[in-house]
């Protein structure tokens, strides 16, 4: 049995479900809280007063101004800036990194908000520039052969330098509490890199998809036995993200041949199904509208433009960047 109460905090109002029995799910944050209204991410200070760290555990990919929305950014590389709309503040520049690096923005200083960054193949260095507008931090770690997968492996709300090395299976992670790197044996060479949440425990798991099963494997943080998911074709793009706002990363894959959108809903139920976007576009799924589930999203080259399905409801079409721009993470 499920209890259920309102906590208002500043100007949101959050339905808060209690656990009664054993039988319920355990890990109450997946659960505890639904918000209604508009606001569906609690801030920091809610976060705190309700001791439940959702915001850390829903980093919000690519939200430059921290207000919990993605924010469409480009990085162009015959410039070397990143342009950004922000949804709070307008379009911004930042000149920061070269044509030949490697995008790797995160919040490496836990201020809620996505640090412009770089990996530079050359040097083995990452390069991040602090949205705090403390000095830019450098970190050496990783060769120009390894694969980034940057992520919060160890939950302290700051993004953390990692590399996959494609000739080991080898994942190693700069932990940003300064314990010693993080090294697991995870996927091979031919594997596709997936890494997310998938337990929700706010650390980012190793996972991979393996083209010739159409498996998802992730190594879970909390230490349960490898979740292993059939999901998902060789040919198909991977847009892994939390389609139902339960806090656990899903699987999910774009197919370029039907133009739709499969998500494996960690909740349980029946698949996402969305068609949205074509063959020829780039797949941009963030949290545009701050519900606390992905939305699927494509940048159109030909057009320049941003088409976002929203999944609060309703379409988000916006003109923003070049058919020449790289966007981070992108698919
Ligand atoms: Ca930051
Ligand atoms: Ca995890
Ligand atoms: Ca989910
Ligand atoms: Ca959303």
């Amino acid at each position: 049995m499920t209890k259920y109460g309102f906590i208002t905090i500043g100007s949101a109002t959050l339905l808060v479900a209690a656990c009664s029995s054993p039988s319920d799910d355990i890990h109450g944050e997946e659960n505890a809280a639904e918000v209604s209204g508009e606001i569906s991410v609690a801030s920091a200070q809610q976060e705190a007063a309700l001791g439940n760290p959702l915001v850390a555990r829903h980093q919000v990919p690519q939200d430059y101004d921290g207000d919990g929305k993605t924010d469409p950014t480009v990085f162009r590389p015959s410039e070397g800036n990143w342009y950004s709309r922000l949804s709070v503040f307008g379009d911004t520049v930042t000149p920061f990194g070269v044509n030949s690096d490697r995008l790797v923005p995160g919040d490496y200083d836990n201020d809620k908000k996505t640090d412009v960054a770089v990996f530079r193949p050359s040097e083995g260095n990452w390069y991040v520039h602090l949205s705090t507008g403390a000095p830019d931090m450098v970190v050496n770690f990783g060769v120009s052969s390894d694969r980034l997968v940057p992520g919060d492996y160890d939950n302290d709300g700051k993004t953390d330098p990692a590399v996959f090395r494609p000739s080991e299976g080898n994942w190693y992670v700069h932990l940003s509490t300064g314990a010693p790197d993080m090294v697991v044996n995870f996927g091979v060479s031919s594997d596709r890199l997936v890494p997310g949440d998938y337990d929700n425990d706010g650390k980012t798991d190793p996972a991979v998809f393996r083209p010739s099963e159409g498996n998802w494997y992730a190594h879970l943080s909390t230490g349960a036995p490898d979740m292993v998911i059939n999901f998902g074709v060789s040919s198909d793009r991977l847009v892994p993200g939390d389609y139902d706002g339960d806090g656990k990363t899903d699987p999910a894959v774009f197919r370029p041949s039907e133009g739709k959108w499969y998500a494996h809903l960690s909740k349980g139920g029946p698949d996402l199904v969305v068609e949205w976007g074509t063959s020829t576009d780039r797949l941009v799924p963030g949290d545009y509208d701050k519900d606390g589930k992905t939305d699927p999203a494509v940048f159109r080259p030909s057009e320049g433009r941003w088409y976002i399905l929203a999944s609060g409801g309703g379409q988000i079409v916006t003109t923003f960047g070049v058919a020449t721009d790289r966007i981070p993470y992108s698919q």
